[in-house]
């Protein structure tokens, strides 16, 4: 399957842009409106592959159609339910991506599944270039802030962006060290901010102005203590960051949509998946993401800093739950390879 966006003023030009590209095929799997953009359309056109077909669609006959489609429907909800229970994915949020899946009426799991999560959840990765907001990184103690932090930094370094560090992970041993041996490496500032009003202040600094990016890491924090989360809200209410809840993959699904929901209360809509590498279950994540009502960043999925960030899509999530076969990775680079040609 092809997934692609196309933006444009009116939803007519979005439409007659996605028929030129995608042809009359495309099926339109979600719109949104983008202030001061327009509208973003996003079509997918399957592509289909040799032996993955589940039903036949081209009986002669009416009634043996409808039951080869019926057979179909049941098969691919089968194949998603079966994957999101393995991952744990809670019972709601399954019915929900099923549903979905099956409205956009696609004929195979993966693309069916692909379709459903671009539809029901947003992608806003971080620019790496060009000025943009402090991001403030949250989330529970070891969630991977820390390390997000130095991988963002990296980034930026390498895009030869103007980029400074901020900690307010100054009380707990250790805190700063961590964050230093990276900062010390590419050679960018770390500021060290132990209260609200000295980060506004840092913020407030000419050179500080000056810089591409501001990339704040916090202290772990528990969600669920008023104290803790008003100290929390006191940073966010007094300078204007994208605050970003940090969330490791393999974290219980329930457990994470409350905590979501928590982070939500105090304003943030973003969330950067870790661990990628080695959870072995990603229900927590989407309930996260669903309950918090929150867009994916990027992800992280391995513990070097460099090469640490992957970008998060509905085909790249779609990934981790159904990995492509081999087949089906051969006969793209086959097909890709062929369009270029
Ligand atoms: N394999 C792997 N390890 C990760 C990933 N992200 C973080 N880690 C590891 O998880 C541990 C905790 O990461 P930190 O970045 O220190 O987490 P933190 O959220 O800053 O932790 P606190 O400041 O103590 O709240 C470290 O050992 C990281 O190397 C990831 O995507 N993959
Ligand atoms: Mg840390």
């Amino acid at each position: 399957m092809r997934l692609k966006s196309f933006t444009a003023k009116t939803m007519k030009q979005a439409m007659q842009m996605v028929r030129d590209s995608l042809g009359d095929e495309a099926i339109i799997v979600s719109t949104h409106e983008e202030k001061g953009v327009g509208v973003r359309v996003t079509a997918a056109l399957e592509t289909q592959v040799p032996g993955f077909e589940i039903g036949q669609t081209d009986h002669e006959n009416d009634w043996l159609q409808y039951d080869a489609e019926s057979d179909n429907e049941d098969a691919i909800a089968e194949e998603i339910t079966d994957v999101l229970l393995k991952h744990a994915v809670p019972a709601d949020t399954i019915d929900m991506i099923v549903s979905t899946a099956l409205g956009l009426e696609l004929t195979t799991p993966r693309v069916a599944l692909m379709a459903a999560l671009e539809h029901m959840f947003s992608f806003e990765p971080l620019p790496s270039k060009g000025k943009s907001k402090p991001i403030m990184l949250l989330g529970l103690p070891g969630a991977g802030k820390t390390l997000a932090a130095a991988k963002f930094a990296t980034r930026a370094v390498v895009n030869d962006q103007h980029v400074a560090v901020v900690t307010t992970d100054v009380k707990r041993a250790g805190g700063v060290p961590q964050l230093e041996a990276f900062t010390k490496l590419l050679g960018v500032d770390l500021a060290k901010v132990r209260k609200p009003e000295e980060l506004k202040e840092y913020l407030a600094r000419d050179e500080v102005k000056k810089f591409d990016q501001v990339i704040i890491d916090m202290p772990g924090i528990n969600p669920f203590d008023a104290e803790e989360m008003r100290d929390v809200m006191r940073y966010i209410a007094s300078v204007d960051v994208l605050p970003i809840m940090v969330a490791q993959g393999g974290m219980d699904a329930d457990e994470m949509g409350e905590i979501a929901k928590a982070f939500s209360v105090l304003g943030v809509e973003h969330m950067m998946p870790t661990r990628l590498d080695m959870a072995r279950r990603l229900g927590g994540l989407l309930s996260a993401a669903e309950k918090g009502g929150m867009a994916f960043t990027q992800g992280s999925h391995t513990e070097a800093v460099a090469d640490g960030l992957t970008e998060l899509n509905a085909e790249i999530l779609t990934n981790y739950f159904m990995p492509q076969t081999k087949q089906e990775a051969e006969y793209k680079v086959k097909k890709t390879t062929r369009q270029g040609e």
